[in-house]
């Protein structure tokens, strides 16, 4: 049971102890490993709804996150509204364009072509949200955040895997640069888009690129 020491003026309350066997931990473990491993990025959503309540525990996982000094610097900003949608299609489209057309050096692209992506973004009216996360910098009701990438990052993380365990598909699409989506989503100044992530379902023909991870021995070292 956790007590709250109030002789404190920094309350602590009693760590949780989770009790699990190492063979149970074991279990659980791959079990979690070989579930995100079947995660994929998808391009191409169904326009089936997603019930609102799902999105809602995914964004409160997201929010458990660690962070610098537990500022907690971010905010989510769910759309399903049509209009809106299409909105920030525009938007997105037009920095893509410039970016495939322009910004985009050889090799950039070239990194790129296995994915078949291009300045076409009809997932962001397609799927039936979009889940927009946006850094929180210092404003008039905000304290000042450390580490807001790291933090933001982590929360990131934690929403993806949390979509995901709820069987729902997700992109994590950034065009460069996104002031767009602070302007149309009537977001404060001291909001920075961080990634737009459209939540959906896959659509009954999707392809996803034959690619592969990269073997545990080669991102894995023991010391
Ligand atoms: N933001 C662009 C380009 C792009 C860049 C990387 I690195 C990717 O892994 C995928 C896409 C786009 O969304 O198309």
């Amino acid at each position: 049971m956790s007590t709250t020491d109030l002789s404190s003026p920094y309350p602590t309350v009693a760590a949780p102890h989770f009790d699990i066997s190492v063979e149970e931990s074991r279990r659980r473990v791959a079990e979690f490993a070989e579930w995100m491993a079947r995660r994929r990025t998808i391009r191409d959503f169904t326009d089936e709804p997603v019930p609102m309540d799902v999105i809602e525990s995914a964004v409160a996982a997201a929010a458990t996150a660690p962070s610098g000094a537990n500022i907690q610097p971010w905010r989510f900003v769910v759309v399903t509204d049509p209009a809106l949608k299409e909105q920030i299609r525009v938007g997105a489209e037009e920095e893509e364009r410039e970016f495939y057309q322009r910004r985009a050096s050889e090799e950039w692209l070239a990194a790129l072509a296995p994915l078949g992506t291009d300045h076409d973004k009809p997932f962001l009216v397609t799927a039936p949200a979009l889940i927009v996360v946006f850094e929180v910098h210092k404003g008039v009701d905000e304290p000042r955040p450390y580490y807001v990438k790291e933090s933001v990052g982590i929360a990131v993380g934690f929403l993806l895997a949390a979509l995901h365990s709820a069987g729902l598909a997700t992109l994590t699409h950034t065009p460069s640069p996104m002031k767009f989506l602070g302007e149309i989503l009537g977001r404060p100044a001291n909001e920075r888009p961080y990634v737009l992530i459209p939540v959906g379902y896959p659509a009954p023909d999707a392809r996803v690129p034959d690619i592969s991870r990269k073997p545990l021995g080669e991102v894995l070292v023991r010391r």
